[in-house]
This record gives C-alpha cells, structure tokens and sequence, in this order.
C-alpha cells in the first residue's frame, strides 16, 4: 500500500469515527478525599472545600447556620463493618447535624453526579440529592434523587446517590442525610444532617470524537494541498 492510500484510509477512519460515536465521550472524576488533610470528627474547621481534578474543580460549603464541616477518618470508630472502597477520609457534618444541606459547585457544566451516603445504624437516614442549572443551588431543578439508610443496628450502612441529565448542565447539587426526628429510650432527637460522604464521581464531557473529526479534516486537507502541489 502506498503512503498515499494509508494516508486517506486515516483521514476517512477518523472521520468515520467521528460520524459514527456521539458527539461527546464521558469521563469520571472521583473525588475520594484521600488527599485531605484530618480535621476532627467534629471541629467544625472546614466552611468551604476546593477539590480540583483532571481540569474540574468542586467546591463545598455548608450554606446557612451552622455552616462547618470535617474531614475526618471513620475508620477511627472502629466498626469492623465499615467498606475499604471508603478509604480514611470522608466528609463528617458531626459539627452540627441541623439541616443546614451541603452545596457543591463546579467549575463546568457536568453531566452527572454520584455521592456515596453512610452511617452507622441507630438512626435511620433519608438522603438526598438535587441538581441545579446554576452555582449554589439555584436556577432550574434538573435532577433530584432520595434514598434511605435503615436504622435499628450498630452496623454501617450506606448507599449511592446519583443525579444525571442527557446533556452536561449541571452546575451545582445540593445534599444531605439525616433524620428529622429519631426516638430513643433516653429522648427524641433532631439529626437531618447526620451521615458521612464520600467518593463524589462527577461525569463530564470530553470532545474526543470532536478532535477525530478534526484530525480527519486536517488530513484530508493535506493530502488536497500535496495533491495540488503536485500538479503545480
Ligand atoms: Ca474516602
Ligand atoms: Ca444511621
Ligand atoms: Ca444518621
């Protein structure tokens, strides 16, 4: 085969490619807080976290009063129960577990978000998450998704949560676990913000197919301006 023929089955596989895949490839970054720096179990030392990862940048507040949170290792409890995919660092709201919801913004549009949610027993949690179309939570409502921890044991428990739009648009999700209201021998308690977070994956777009697609054109475009060199 001649440079010139593997030169255009190139340029036409690439474009081929292009045509053929949809127009975008998504990528997962995870956010597993490994890298984070122990505050406390509940110092309150945090009121904002920046996490930057492969060109996207998340950053959690607490909006409202009170507004701190921890990184802090679960393991440290002990629990023989507690999963390795959670590594020793997570994100405690154990500063205050009024419903004052997390909020993370991103520093572009995404597609989907996945956060996972976990407690030990006692309590029972409902846990949410929601999607929005602008920073901090406002704009329009794209996603929401709810689940629940059951109670009534010492064992971990936990679960994962995930907001999705078919077109990269998410800006911002707010969350949260908790009870509202849990009874026990000793009093009733008002826990809404009262589990751990960790593994936050966020799905983004990559042109990839669009970068084939010019990579065929400029092929295409070379072999063209050889071809006319040539009769010239
Ligand atoms: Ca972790
Ligand atoms: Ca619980
Ligand atoms: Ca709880």
């Amino acid at each position: 085969m001649n440079l010139r023929l593997i030169f255009m089955s190139f340029a036409f596989a690439c474009l081929m490619d292009a045509a053929t895949s949809t127009q975008v490839v998504a990528s997962t970054i995870v956010f597993d807080l490994e890298d984070q720096a122990q505050t406390g179990f509940n110092d309150g030392a945090l009121t904002s976290l920046t996490l930057t990862r492969q060109g996207l940048s998340m950053t959690i507040t607490r909006p409202g009063s009170p507004n701190q949170f921890d990184i802090y290792d679960v393991t440290d409890i002990g629990n023989p129960t507690f999963p390795a995919s959670w590594g020793v660092r997570s994100i405690s709201p154990w500063f205050s577990n009024d419903g004052t919801a997390f909020v993370a913004n991103f520093s572009k549009p995404v597609q989907s978000v996945s956060i996972d949610m976990g407690d030990f027993g006692g309590d029972p949690d409902d846990l949410f998450i929601e999607a929005y179309s602008e920073l901090d939570a406002t704009g329009t409502l794209l996603d929401s998704v709810t689940s629940q921890l059951q109670g009534g044991g010492g064992d971990w428990t936990a679960a994962t949560l995930r907001v999705s739009v078919a077109t990269p648009s998410i800006r911002s999700i707010r969350f949260m676990g908790g009870t509202e209201r849990f009874e026990t021998p000793i009093g009733v308690f008002r826990v809404p913000n009262s589990v751990y977070y960790d593994n936050f994956a966020v799905v983004v777009p990559e042109p990839a197919s669009l970068s084939l697609l010019g990579v065929g054109i400029a092929s295409l475009s070379v072999f063209a301006i050889r071809r006319r060199q040539r009769r010239t």
